[in-house]
């Protein structure tokens, strides 16, 4: 069941500019349910399909998925990525650095029941089942571009929850500059944990106003069917304008902190991996270029957007910001 309890949200015009949704139909037919309608009331736009009440519009459209509403692209007409590619390609290390080995090696790995911890700088800390999170929060769909560091991408139509709503229900105090986030330590059942290149858990991080964006989602399924474990079950980042690692997978742990989290990847190599990581195809990777990226499951290389095309919605966070010395 898709249909949920909603809680008070803060409303997307209060931490987003105003020209952020204006004009995303495409994206809203594409997605569905991509917002609450409410957000498109409030700034006079209403959806073109099934006009009707805000209400009866979120309770009808959460119900259909976007495979059953017929989606089949992005919203910049983009084809989506096949589950099957979705599936079993996978950047996950503590399964194995061979993307076509996670899915077998993560098939079996227990994800129910599971806990999310958030605590931290907040008022209201709490540890959290997932099956509670899944009947919290209203499951919306989003079809995102997910750009890999690598220089490769996929379009995947994602489920899942703002994160937002999250950080409202828990309440960040004032000092709370940072979110960080955990995955699972699990050596025994994680072959790659016990490899000492990497610091684990893998951990990652948003400074709180990228985290408050409505882009960022904690993604609980994809094509219509819950996470599967080589794509970070049951629970985890999906920012889309940032290259995939900042994704971070299978989450235990959320802290609200007031500096910035050092992540894994900038512990291994931080002249590499930076702490925003923000999709830019003028600042290139030190041992390649980000001007291009391989499409899976398409021949050629296309150019990669800034922040992976969502520059409408997200740069506004980085004004002021050099996004050469912040990469
Ligand atoms: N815990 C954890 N999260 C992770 C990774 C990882 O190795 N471990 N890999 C990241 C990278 S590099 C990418 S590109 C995406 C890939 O997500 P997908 O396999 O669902 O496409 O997950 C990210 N999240
Ligand atoms: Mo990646």
């Amino acid at each position: 069941m898709m249909t949920r309890i909603q809680l008070p949200k803060i409303p997307w015009y209060e931490i987003t500019p105003e020209n952020v949704y204006l004009n995303r139909r495409s994206f809203m037919k594409g997605a569905g349910l991509a917002l609450g309608a409410a957000a498109l009331t409030a700034c006079g736009s209403m959806p073109e399909a099934g006009a009707g009440s805000a209400e009866s519009a979120s309770a009808t459209q959460a119900e259909t998925t976007l495979a059953e509403a017929g989606a089949t692209a992005d919203e910049l007409g983009d084809p989506l990525n096949t589950f099957d590619q979705i599936t079993n390609y996978n950047n996950y290390y503590e399964f194995s650095t061979d993307k076509q080995a996670v899915a077998r090696l993560a098939k079996d790995y227990p994800t129910s029941p599971w806990t999310v911890e958030v605590g931290g700088l907040v008022s209201n800390p709490g540890a959290y089942d997932m099956d509670d999170l899944r009947q919290m929060f209203e499951i919306e769909e989003r079809i995102y571009r997910l750009r890999c560091v690598e220089a490769w991408s996929m379009v995947i139509p994602w489920q899942g929850f703002p994160l937002a709503d999250l950080l409202t229900v828990v309440e960040p105090k004032a000092e709370a500059k940072y979110v960080r986030f955990e995955t699972i330590l699990d050596p025994e059942r994680m072959p790659g944990q016990s490899s000492s290149w990497y610091q684990w858990p893998y951990v990652e991080g948003l400074r709180i106003d990228e985290a408050m964006n409505p882009l960022a989602i904690l993604g609980t399924g994809l094509y219509g069917k819950d996470l599967l474990p080589q794509n970070g079950a049951p629970i985890r980042l999906v920012a889309p304008w940032k290259y995939g690692f900042k994704s971070i997978k299978s989450i235990v742990k959320i802290d609200l902190v007031a500096e910035q989290p050092t992540s894994l990847w900038m512990a291994a190599a931080g002249h590499e991996y930076g702490f925003y990581a923000n999709v830019n195809p003028e600042v290139n990777h030190p041992r390649w270029s980000q001007a291009t990226e391989r499409r899976i499951g398409e021949g050629g290389r296309r150019p990669t957007l800034p922040f992976n095309g969502y520059e409408e919605q997200v740069a506004y966070l980085y004004e002021g910001m050099d996004l050469r010395a912040n990469y």
